[in-house]
């Protein structure tokens, strides 16, 4: 009984994906942000190109196709997702020649000197706009032709972005499934999106899972902090544990899909966010919710860990939204999305490493996870071996010969390993990872940290031994710091 209850586990588990490519599963996971423009002075082009290059931002997403927007990102490493605007689909879907026109003077006038990634064609047309749904398939297959017919369509992919609710019953995910009213559009299209390679795009935005389903799901679930495993939502058929609303959202997707029986196309999700201000009915939309939820969210793509049902795989995401879009209508929160002011002042600085060197960077109070003094060998070493094994941290440092090996004792092994820890779930954002007995949060700030080779300075006295540090790219994350902690 036993060994057959373990192979179905094994089965389910390896038979769930069997079309996502090996290619597609390594593809580096990315954050980017979208640019909307209902921004009174928004930065001219080249500024706001210098700008992203500034803020060392890889992927944009427009809602258009400003030439001017992808003249100045020529030459630029900045990679772009273009848009055909809703408006415009009934023309382009009407007429192959259109549709050329369209790819033309859009596309191949700029590729490859602006590094173009996808076409979006429309915004959550099925739910926004139905009467052009018939329309939307012809568009994308008319502009799909015209890219064959330029030979482009293997370098830039095309696809259409949906807003989350065309799928019904997202929770748990495995029950998910697409609207019947769309499932004939929606098939239509993912046999489209499967034959080119190209994926779903999805607008996710767990802010409004949360304010729709308050005291069901819980706020930290929706903002990535760290649960006690009695809070995780169990997905009773797949018995997958999720500890955050936006996989969860992912994983529906993907059941959705699988009810069509299409298993082999990604999720790129286009928009996701949280607000930073709201009206009084908006209470949850605050400075603080928004740095959380944007933080993690960057720790967690680029941590790669999947989701639940699809742990190979990690979609990349964009943010919503690189400027507040003061010019939008009420309620306030609409006004409030962005990560910057439109003057390009940070609306807030993300927390995602404490030591970036970028500008929005919180550099000013740099905080270590340690093990505390007086505390016995035995508890430290249970929670050393829990951090470097079940935990995953990244333990290499402290094995034999290497660099932070030496001083060879529990309570250096430990600090390292507890910070290597509290490293990797996020200092700052994610409160209560610093979770060991016998550790301790430390902060420069407080002038706590010292160089320990001055032997009497006090129990907090800790040696820094910086040994590496790179950069990931995006607004002063700095992933892979490692410390030799000697405290
Ligand atoms: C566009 O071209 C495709 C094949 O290239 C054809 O099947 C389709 O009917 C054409 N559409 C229109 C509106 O002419
Ligand atoms: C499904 O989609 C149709 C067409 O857009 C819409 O009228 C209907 O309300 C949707 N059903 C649900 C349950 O949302
Ligand atoms: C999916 O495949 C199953 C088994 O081949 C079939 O019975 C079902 O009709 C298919 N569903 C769709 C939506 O194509
Ligand atoms: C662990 O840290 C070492 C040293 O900094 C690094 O070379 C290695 O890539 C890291 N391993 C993982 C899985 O991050
Ligand atoms: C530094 O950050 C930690 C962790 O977020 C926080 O607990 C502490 O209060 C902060 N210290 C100062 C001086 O801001
Ligand atoms: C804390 O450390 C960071 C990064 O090394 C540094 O930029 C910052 O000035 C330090 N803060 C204090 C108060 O020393
Ligand atoms: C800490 O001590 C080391 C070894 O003596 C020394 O090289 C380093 O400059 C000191 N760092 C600081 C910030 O004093
Ligand atoms: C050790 O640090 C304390 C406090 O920073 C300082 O007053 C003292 O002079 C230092 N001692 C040595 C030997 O450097
Ligand atoms: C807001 C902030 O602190 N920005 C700083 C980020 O780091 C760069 C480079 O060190 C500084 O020039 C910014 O002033």
């Amino acid at each position: 009984m036993a060994v057959l209850e373990l192979f179905s586990l094994f089965f389910i588990f390896f038979a769930a994906f069997p079309e996502i490519n090996a290619q597609q599963a390594k593809d580096e996971p990315y954050v980017g942000v979208n640019i909307g423009t209902d921004v009174s002075n928004l930065l001219p082009p080249t500024k706001l190109v210098s700008f992203l290059q500034q803020q060392k931002v890889t992927h944009v997403r427009i809602y258009d196709s400003d030439p001017d927007i992808l003249k100045a990102l020529s030459k630029t490493k900045i990679r772009v997702i273009i848009s055909v605007p809703n408006n415009q689909i009934l023309g382009i879907g009407s007429s192959n020649t259109t549709a050329a026109n369209w790819i033309n003077r859009n596309v191949a006038a700029f590729y490859p000197d602006t590094l173009i990634t996808a076409v979006a064609v429309g915004d959550e047309v099925l739910t926004t706009v139905p009467s052009l749904s018939s329309m939307l398939m012809a568009a994308i297959e008319a502009l799909y032709s015209a890219l064959v017919a330029a030979n482009l369509h293997t370098q830039i992919k095309i696809s259409t972005p949906h807003a989350s609710n065309i799928i019904l019953d997202p929770f748990p995910p495995s029950q998910a499934y697409f609207n019947q009213t769309l499932s004939p559009v929606l098939a239509q299209l993912l046999r489209f999106l499967s034959r080119t390679n190209s994926p779903l795009m999805m607008n996710l935005y767990p802010y409004y899972v949360f304010m729709q389903n308050k005291g069901v799901v819980p706020l930290d679930n929706s903002l990535f902090k760290p649960l006690t495993p009695s809070k995780e939502m169990v997905d009773p058929n797949t018995l997958l544990h999720y500890t955050n609303v936006l996989d969860a959202m992912i994983d529906s997707a993907y059941s959705s899909m699988k009810n069509l029986n299409v298993s082999d196309v990604l999720v790129l999700v286009t928009e996701t966010g949280w607000p930073s201000k709201g009206d009084s009915k908006e209470t949850y939309a605050t400075i603080d919710n928004a740095d959380t939820y944007n933080s993690n969210l960057i720790r967690h793509i680029f941590d790669r860990s999947g989701t639940p049902y699809h742990p190979e795989v990690t979609s990349s995401v964009y943010i919503y939204e690189l400027f507040n879009e003061d010019l939008r209508s009420p309620p306030v929160s609409e006004a409030n999305w962005g990560l910057f002011h439109a003057n390009s002042t940070p609306v807030y600085l993300l927390h995602v490493s404490g030591s970036g060197e970028f500008l929005a960077n919180d550099t000013t109070n740099q905080t270590f996870c340690v093990a505390m003094e007086g505390v016995d060998g035995k508890t430290l070493q249970t929670a050393l071996d829990w951090a470097c094994g079940p935990g995953r941290a990244n333990c290499s440092e402290i094995q034999p010969g290497e660099t932070c090996y030496s001083p060879n004792n529990v309570k250096n092994h430990a600090s390292y390993a507890f910070d290597s820890y509290y490293e990797k779930e996020g200092r700052a954002a994610g409160h209560g990872v610093c979770i060991f007995p016998g550790s301790k949060i430390i902060s420069n700030r407080t002038n706590t940290v010292v160089n320990s080779t001055n032997a009497t300075s006090g129990v907090d006295a800790s040696r820094l031994i910086r040994t590496t540090r790179f950069d990931s790219g995006f607004r002063g994350l700095v992933l892979g710091v490692v410390f030799c902690l000697f405290v």
